[in-house]
C-alpha cells in the first residue's frame, strides 16, 4: 500500500511539530528499506534481523529521550512514541529491541546509575555496539514480580549473585544485563551483570510462535562475582524495575498503533482490490464494518497516546493512566490483526501479508510488561482504591 495512505482520521499531524514528522518520516523510511524485505523470511525461519541493533543505534532508535552528553538524542516523549509505532509497523521484534535497550537497559542506568556507569554504559547503548537485556521475570514469578527469588550477598569487595530470570528479550545476545535481585535484607536493587563474568550463562529459548524474529532467553547466574561498582546505587525496591516498565509500556501503547495500521492499509487495499459476486469484497456492507471499526480504533487509540506523550512530557502521566493506554491499544492490534486477516481469506495466512505475524507477535505483546489482565487490575485499583490482586 502507499506509505501516503497511512490513516491520520482526525487531522492528529496538525498538533506534532515539524520535527516530530522529520523523525517519524525518517524511521519509516529505513522500516521500509531495511525491515519490510527481510522480516517475513526472518520471523517464518525463526531468527533475528542480522545487525539490528548497530541499524537502530544509527538512525537514533536507541534511548532517544537519552540525555545528547551520554549518547542519546535528547528528544521529547512524543517523538520517542512514533518511533516505536514506525519500528512496529514493520515488527514487534524490531521495536522490542529499541524498546528493551532504550527503556529497559538505558532508563535505569541513565535514571539511577552512578556517573561512571552513565559514561561506561550508555554511549554504546545508543550506538548499538553494546546490547543490554533486562532481567525482572523469573520461571516462578512473572506478574508478581516482588516475590523474585534470585538474591545477592555481600562478600565485602564484590556480591555474590544466585539465581535465574526467564523470558529475557535478548539475553542471547546480550553484553549486559539489568539484573533486580534481593539483597539480604530482601530489599530489590539493580545490578550491571556483564557477560564474560564466570557462571552467567544465557541460554535461548527455541520454539516460539510469536516474536520469532526476536531472541528470547534466560539469564542463570551460579556465584557469579559481581564488581561493587556495578550496583545500581539511585534506587531500592520494587518502584525501581516498575519505572522502568512505565517507559516501555508507553512505548508500547505507541508501537502498536503501528501493527494495527499495516494490518488496516493492506485490508484496505486488499478489499478493493479482490472481487467476488463481481464486485470488490470492500462493496459489502461486512467487509465496510471491519474497516470503519478499525479506523475508529486506530484513531482512538492516536489519541490516547498523544495526550499520554503530553502528560509524559510534563512529568504527569501516572503508571495507572499507561497501563490503561497499554491494555487498551494492545487489545485494538490484536482484534484488528485478526479481523484483518479474515478479509484476505485464504491469502490472509500467507508470509506475504503481515496479518498472521502481527497477530502471533502481538500474543507476546498483550502479555510482557504486564499481562492484559493486570493492567485491568492497576485500572481497578486506581478507581477503588482496592488492591484486587
Ligand atoms: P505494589 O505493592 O503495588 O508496589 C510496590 C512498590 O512499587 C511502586 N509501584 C510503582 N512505581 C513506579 N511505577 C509503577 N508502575 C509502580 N507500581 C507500583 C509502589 O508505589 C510501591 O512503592 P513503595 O515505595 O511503596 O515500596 O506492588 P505489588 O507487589 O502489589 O505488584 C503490583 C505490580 C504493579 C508490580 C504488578 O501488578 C505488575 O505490574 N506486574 C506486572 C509485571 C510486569 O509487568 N513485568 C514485566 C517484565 S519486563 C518485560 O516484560 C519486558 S518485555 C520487553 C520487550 O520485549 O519489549
Ligand atoms: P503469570 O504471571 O503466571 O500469569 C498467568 C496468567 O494469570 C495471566 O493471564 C495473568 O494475567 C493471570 N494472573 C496473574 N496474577 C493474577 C491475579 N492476581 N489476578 C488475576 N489474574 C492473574 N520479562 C523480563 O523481565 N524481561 C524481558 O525482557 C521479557 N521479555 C519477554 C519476552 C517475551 C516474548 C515474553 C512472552 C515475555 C517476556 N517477559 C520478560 C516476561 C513477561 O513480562 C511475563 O511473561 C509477564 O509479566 C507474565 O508473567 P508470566 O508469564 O509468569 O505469567
Amino acid at each position: 500500500y502507499p506509505l501516503t495512505s497511512i490513516p491520520d482520521y482526525y487531522g492528529i499531524d496538525a498538533l506534532l511539530t515539524e520535527e516530530h514528522k522529520l523523525i517519524r518520516q525518517s524511521v519509516r523510511d529505513w522500516v521500509e528499506s531495511f525491515v519490510m524485505p527481510q522480516i517475513d523470511h526472518a520471523a517464518q525461519n525463526h531468527t533475528d534481523l542480522p545487525g539490528l541493533m548497530k541499524e537502530l543505534g544509527k538512525i537514533g532508535a536507541l534511548g532517544p529521550y537519552i540525555p545528547v552528553e551520554y549518547g542519546g538524542s535528547g528528544l521529547d516523549q512524543i517523538s520517542y512514541g512514533l518511533i516505536m509505532q514506525e519500528l512496529e509497523r514493520g515488527d514487534s521484534a524490531v521495536r522490542s529491541a529499541a524498546s528493551v535497550q532504550s527503556s529497559l537497559v538505558m532508563f535505569p542506568i541513565n535514571e539511577f546509575g552512578s556517573e561512571e556507569q552513565k559514561r561506561k554504559y550508555l554511549p554504546q547503548l545508543a550506538s548499538g555496539e553494546m546490547i543490554g537485556s533486562f532481567g525482572l521475570t523469573e520461571p516462578n514469578h512473572g506478574s508478581d514480580p516482588g516475590s523474585m527469588e534470585t538474591y545477592f550477598k555481600d562478600m565485602g569487595d564484590h556480591y555474590l549473585l544466585n539465581g535465574a530470570k526467564m523470558w529475557i528479550t535478548n539475553s542471547p545476545l546480550c553484553d549486559i544485563a539489568v539484573v533486580w535481585a534481593k539483597n539480604e535484607e530482601g530489599k530489590i536493587q539493580g545490578l550491571i551483570v556483564e557477560r564474560g563474568m564466570e557462571g552467567f550463562t544465557t541460554p535461548e529459548t527455541h520454539n516460539k510462535w510469536s516474536l520469532r524474529a526476536s531472541k528470547t532467553g534466560e539469564l542463570v547466574f551460579n556465584d557469579v562475582k559481581v564488581p561493587k561498582e556495578n550496583l545500581l546505587p539511585g534506587v531500592t525496591g520494587l518502584k525501581g524495575p516498575l519505572s522502568c516498565l512505565n517507559s516501555a509500556r508507553y512505548g508500547i501503547s505507541w508501537g502498536v498503533i503501528g501493527a494495527a495500521i499495516d494490518c488496516y492499509c493492506t485490508a484496505v487495499q486488499y478489499s478493493k482490490e479482490r472481487r467476488q459476486f463481481g464486485n470488490p469484497i470492500g462493496s459489502y456492507q461486512l467487509q465496510q464494518k471491519k474497516l470503519a471499526e478499525f479506523l475508529t480504533e486506530i484513531t482512538k487509540a492516536q489519541l490516547l497516546c498523544l495526550q499520554l506523550g503530553n502528560l509524559k512530557n510534563d512529568h504527569k502521566a501516572s503508571p495507572a493512566q499507561i497501563s490503561m493506554a497499554k491494555r487498551n491499544n494492545v487489545k485494538m492490534a490484536i482484534d484488528i490483526a485478526r479481523e484483518s486477516r479474515q478479509i484476505l481469506g485464504g491469502m490472509g495466512i500467507m508470509g506475504e501479508f503481515p496479518m498472521m505475524r502481527h497477530a502471533a507477535n502481538l500474543e507476546s505483546v498483550i502479555t510482557y510488561e504486564g499481562t492484559h489482565d493486570v493492567h485491568l487490575l492497576i485500572t481497578g485499583m486506581d478507581i477503588t482504591g482496592i488492591n484486587a490482586f
